[in-house]
């Protein structure tokens, strides 16, 4: 179960923000606060406290604050991220979990890691080697959980910007796949929900004290999810889409 967690609201630089999506157009700053907002609010109602971080207008991708740490059972790990011009939204990061954690570990150059790589099963953490995250950041990553109880290992990547792109554990062996996973030989002890390729957006997920969180607007996913037995609810997060974001990466849950 989650108790908590971390979210920082969009500044208005939210528009320079990475994309490979341009065709999607650019993000509306106040629609993005609204279902910012909405979010946040969705989180609440699963149970959780929810420490909201004021907007960063230095980094225009910092709402993105899944990426830049990773919060397990026994330690907080502050990632160093592929894109250079996310690399100083760690120092922000560092400043909130500091007070809170006291197993704070860094992840070291020439490693990188965005932990939106990073999907958690158990005790076990799967890493995806994207563009974003490379051998050497995973494998200090290992090590690092090693250290501290867990174990991990490496999944490369196709296709997708981040592991949880195309995949989501939501507990119970249970995981949301779609395109270059499903065929994974590393995935097929897990039961599956396939999510069709014209829904692929719908395979970033968020399992939250037995409910699911999806993004709104993808009835052939939601159907599939809800038909297992969870509690779906739907986030609007259009406007983080266009910035090749999803629900995971909007927040840090522990
Ligand atoms: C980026 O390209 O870094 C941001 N525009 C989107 C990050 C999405 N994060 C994630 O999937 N964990």
């Amino acid at each position: 179960m989650f108790t908590n967690a971390i979210v920082r609201v969009p500044g208005k630089s939210l528009v320079n923000g990475l994309s490979d999506s341009k065709e999607l157009g650019l993000p509306d700053y106040d629609k993005a606060i609204i279902q910012h907002h909405s979010y946040i609010e969705a989180l609440q109602s699963c149970g959780l406290e929810v420490n909201i971080l004021e907007s960063c207008e230095d980094y225009p991708d910092s709402t993105f604050v899944e990426d830049v740490a990773l919060i397990t059972s026994n330690c907080a790990i502050i990632t160093r991220p592929g894109a250079e011009s996310r690399r100083g939204e760690v120092e922000q990061i560092m400043a909130v979990l500091k007070s809170q954690f006291n197993n704070l570990e860094t992840i070291e150059a020439p490693g990188t890691i965005e932990a939106g790589d990073v999907m958690m099963v158990g005790n076990h953490y799967y890493i995806g080697l994207s563009d974003r995250t490379n051998l050497e950041g995973a494998e200090q990553l290992i090590e690092l959980l090693v250290k501290h109880g867990h174990t991990g290992s490496t999944v490369e990547l196709k296709d997708v910007l981040h592991l949880k792109t195309g995949l989501s554990y939501i507990e119970n062996n249970m995981l949301i796949i779609c395109g270059e996973f499903k065929s994974d030989p590393i995935f097929s002890g897990f039961n599956h929900i396939e999510i069709p390729e014209s829904e692929s957006y719908a395979a970033n997920c968020i399992w939250v004290n037995d409910n699911v969180l999806i993004p709104a607007g993808y009835p052939l996913s939601k159907e599939k999810i809800s038909s297992t037995g969870y509690n779906v609810i739907e986030v609007d997060v259009s406007e983080f889409k266009k910035l090749d974001g999803g629900l995971s990466c909007l927040s840090l849950r522990y």
